[in-house]
């Protein structure tokens, strides 16, 4: 099954919380960072300055000791050329990522010749204003699902986008909830299995508040 450990993990916390650690001061403390939203988060997503804050070492040595507790998903939004898309990957399952986002415009997802890559979520419609993926939107969810992807980005706020991807059978993070103006639950309602929550929880000044009020307003809007 696509995403089992996030499924098992969500199920656990009763969350489809997706923590989103890009500010420097949650990055240098990271482990008390994700000891803070460990009863709350599901997933914990990294991208570049989650990458250049660490490096790759102390990157790896962190999803190392914390894997057991967290489904962690690459942000690199991955988008050249087959082989070093696949080069790619295969270093960031080497790091330890359980999942990466990937760009599906560029097309040739469909031949990567890895041995080993993290499960695959592309990006097909973002949280900010973003005409050329929207207007591509059907076209690359076809796409992505003819390329045997199993997740999709939709931005929380692109309701018939989300609804679309739903009907696809894909499953669905959805970012752009709290600091980018949407409600906590609300691309869960339009059926996004989780929310990818970023600022509004690692610069409140009670991370570990912050993380479970978003829990507790997921668990409220699917009866979790
Ligand atoms: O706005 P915040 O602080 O809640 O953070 C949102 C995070 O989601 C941030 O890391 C950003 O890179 C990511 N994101 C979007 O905000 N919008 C998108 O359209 C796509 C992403 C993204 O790809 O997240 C990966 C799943």
């Amino acid at each position: 099954m696509a995403f089992e450990k996030l499924w098992s993990l969500s199920g656990r916390r009763r969350s489809r919380l997706i923590v989103a650690i890009d500010e420097a001061n949650a990055l240098e403390d990271v482990s008390s960072t994700l000891s803070k939203v460990e009863e709350s988060a599901a997933g914990v997503k990294f991208g570049f300055p989650a990458l250049l804050t660490l490096g790759p070492d102390r990157m790896r040595s962190v999803m190392q000791e914390w894997k057991e507790r967290f489904y962690f998903l690459a942000d690199y939004k991955v988008a050249d050329i087959p082989h070093i898309c696949g080069v790619i990957l295969e270093q960031l399952k080497g790091l330890g990522f359980d999942g990466a986002t990937v760009h599906v415009f560029q097309r040739g997802i469909e031949g990567l010749d890895v041995f080993e890559a993290p499960e695959l979520v592309a990006v097909l419609a973002m949280s900010h204003r973003s005409p050329a993926l929207d207007e591509g939107f059907e076209a690359n969810l076809a796409y992505a699902k003819a390329a045997r992807i199993s997740g999709a980005v939709v931005g929380a706020s692109k309701w018939r986008f989300i609804e679309s991807a739903k009907r696809s059978g894909l499953v669905i993070f959805s970012p752009g909830v709290g600091a980018q103006g949407s409600e906590l639950g609300s691309a869960l309602q339009k059926g996004a299995d989780f929310e990818i929550v970023g600022r509004s929880i690692i610069l409140s000044q009670d991370v570990r508040s912050a993380a479970e009020k978003a829990a507790e307003a997921h668990r409220r809007t699917l009866n979790l």
